[in-house]
C-alpha cells in the first residue's frame, strides 16, 4: 500500500488542486491542507521517492533542491528572520502518512520543542 501512488503526484500533475506557493524544475511547494502552524508548507520533489532514506540514497542533488526550496519558501512567507522548522517525517514512529517524500516548513509563530 505504501508503494501506491499518492495524492502528491496528482498535485504535481495539476490533476487535483493545491495552493502552490513556489515551484522549481525539480520541486513543488504547496500549503498543507491541515496546517499545524500559521505557516505550514510542504515541499516535494517532482520525482517520487517513498521516504527520506530512499531519497538521500538515490538522489542527493534532488534532496539539496528540496532543502533549498524549503529555505526559499521561508523567505517568501516572511519567516526567515523570525525562524522556522523543516521536518521530514520518516516512516511509522514519525507518523509519515504520505509516501512521497516531503519536507514540512513550519513557522510564523513560536513552535513547541521536540518530543512527545
Ligand atoms: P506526513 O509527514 O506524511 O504525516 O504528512 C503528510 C501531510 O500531508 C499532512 O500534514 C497532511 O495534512 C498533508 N496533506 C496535504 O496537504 N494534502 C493532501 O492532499 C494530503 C495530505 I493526502
Amino acid at each position: 500500500m505504501s508503494d501506491a501512488e499518492t495524492l502528491f503526484e496528482k498535485i504535481i500533475a495539476r490533476e487535483i488542486p493545491a495552493e502552490i506557493v513556489y515551484e522549481t524544475d525539480t520541486t513543488l511547494a504547496f500549503r498543507d491542507i491541515q496546517p499545524q502552524a500559521r505557516v505550514h508548507v510542504l515541499v516535494v520533489p517532482k520525482k517520487r521517492y517513498r521516504n527520506l532514506a530512499e531519497f538521500a540514497a538515490a538522489d542527493p542533488a534532488g534532496l539539496a533542491d528540496v532543502v533549498a526550496t524549503a529555505a526559499k519558501v521561508a523567505e517568501l512567507e516572511g519567516i526567515s528572520a523570525s525562524g522556522y522548522r523543516v521536518v521530514f517525517n520518516t516512516d511509522a514512529d514519525a507518523g509519515q502518512t504520505v509516501f512521497h517524500v516531503h519536507a514540512h516548513v513550519l513557522g510564523g509563530e513560536q513552535l513547541g520543542h521536540f518530543g512527545r
